[in-house]
């Protein structure tokens, strides 16, 4: 059963969504895409249909349930309210900052993640790498974008280096400026496509985007001072359309993405050093002086890179660190959640009886 409608898939609709439909939910409620979040609703957009709805969360005791930008819910029609979220194809989520660590959700269903670098002192492998772990978790597809390839003699170095970091890997080298030069990002940018960006300040992520959108819409920055006020140029959660057809993510949670709960991106980004690690003699081999150890072998040998393999074992200790403290306190959260429930049925009930 498919949706025939081209303006659902202008939106991003894909067979994936169809085949969570049955002809109830067909007949009975309508398709609507979160295009901007704001405090206190959510703008959704479907057939013909253009609205304000209210927050939707699909499992109150589950944070990650809640609709998020990108995502796709079933309205009912009679009310206008949100009655179910869709599966996701892709997550982008972040624990925040401070004590609470708090689940947030960045943005649903992006397709392409351009991960933004420079041909200068900026580019930094270990830094993509992060980045790469971060797309590869959320199901979305990294391309590595490196701006700024008129500032050097020989930007194709830079490729090189880039396309090292994760076989198949898609490497462009760029102008960001220059709309001839950005073209190359066209096909990520087409009719249904969702694309997000993430790098360092001053990469050029904004200059992308002004290209990408042929307008001046988003501020591009000089040298700024360097409290935070005012940095972040667009507060906005919003999908703003492309010429192109596609839809860009532009959210300043992007900024803040950092590497927890990362672990299948990494082995993913690092899939062969994993694979090493299966032909150690011990099962817990931490790969430092154990006898037998297949990955310091292929350090010996040369035929793993030294640099990599510190890199690799500096992020999976991040993380391990990051998500071992995460699931503990999930754990008692949830614990104190259902046992407030609990007391206030109890409560209920007496009540009643
Ligand atoms: N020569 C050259 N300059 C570029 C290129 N891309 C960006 N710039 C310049 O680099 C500076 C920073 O670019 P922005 O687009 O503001 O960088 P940003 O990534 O948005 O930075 P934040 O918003 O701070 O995260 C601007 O002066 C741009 O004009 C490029 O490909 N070539
Ligand atoms: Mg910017
Ligand atoms: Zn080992």
């Amino acid at each position: 059963m498919t949706l025939q409608f081209s303006e659902l898939a202008d939106l991003g609709w894909v067979p994936f969504f169809d085949t969570q439909l049955d002809q109830d939910d067909l007949s009975a409620t309508i398709p609507v895409r979160v295009m901007a979040v704001h405090r206190n609703s959510l703008s959704v957009q479907g057939l013909g249909l253009r609205q304000i709805v209210p927050p939707f969360t699909a499992d109150p005791d589950d944070p990650e349930t809640a609709a998020t930008i990108g995502d796709w819910l079933l309205l009912d029609p009679q009310t206008s309210l949100p009655q179910r979220l869709l599966d996701r194809k892709s997550l982008f989520k972040r624990r925040a900052a401070g004590h609470a660590r708090k689940l947030q959700l960045i943005a649903a269903n992006v397709d392409t993640l351009f991960i933004v670098t420079s041909c200068n002192q900026d580019f930094n492998v270990a830094r993509l790498e992060r980045y790469l772990g971060l797309a590869l978790e959320a199901d979305v597809m990294p391309i590595i974008v490196i701006t700024k390839a008129d500032l050097t003699d020989d930007p194709q170095d830079f490729v090189r280096r880039a396309t090292k970091l994760m076989p198949g890997l898609l490497v462009e080298v760029l102008d960001a400026r220059d709309p001839d030069s950005v073209a190359v990002l066209a096909p990520w940018c087409a009719v249904g496509q969702t694309v997000a960006l993430v790098g360092s300040s001053g990469v050029g992520k904004s200059t992308l985007v002004n290209t990408l959108t042929a307008t001046n819409s988003i501020a591009t920055q000089g040298p700024r001072a360097d409290d935070n006020k005012g940095r972040h140029t667009t507060t906005a959660r919003a999908l703003h359309r492309l010429p192109k057809g596609g839809w860009l993510l532009d959210t300043p949670g992007m900024r803040e993405l950092q590497l927890t709960d990362v672990q299948s991106g990494l082995a993913e980004v690092f899939a062969d050093i994993v694979d090493l690690t299966q032909a150690c003699r011990f099962a817990d081999c931490r790969h430092e002086v154990e006898p037998g150890c297949a990955v310091l072998a292929a350090v010996d040998a040369g035929v793993l890179d030294a640099a990599r393999f510190k890199r690799w074992q500096k992020l999976v200790t991040e993380d391990a660190r990051n998500t071992e403290t995460l699931t503990g306190r999930r754990a008692r959260e949830r614990a104190f959640g259902k046992m407030v429930k609990g007391v206030i049925k109890d409560k209920r009930k007496r009540k009643r009886n």
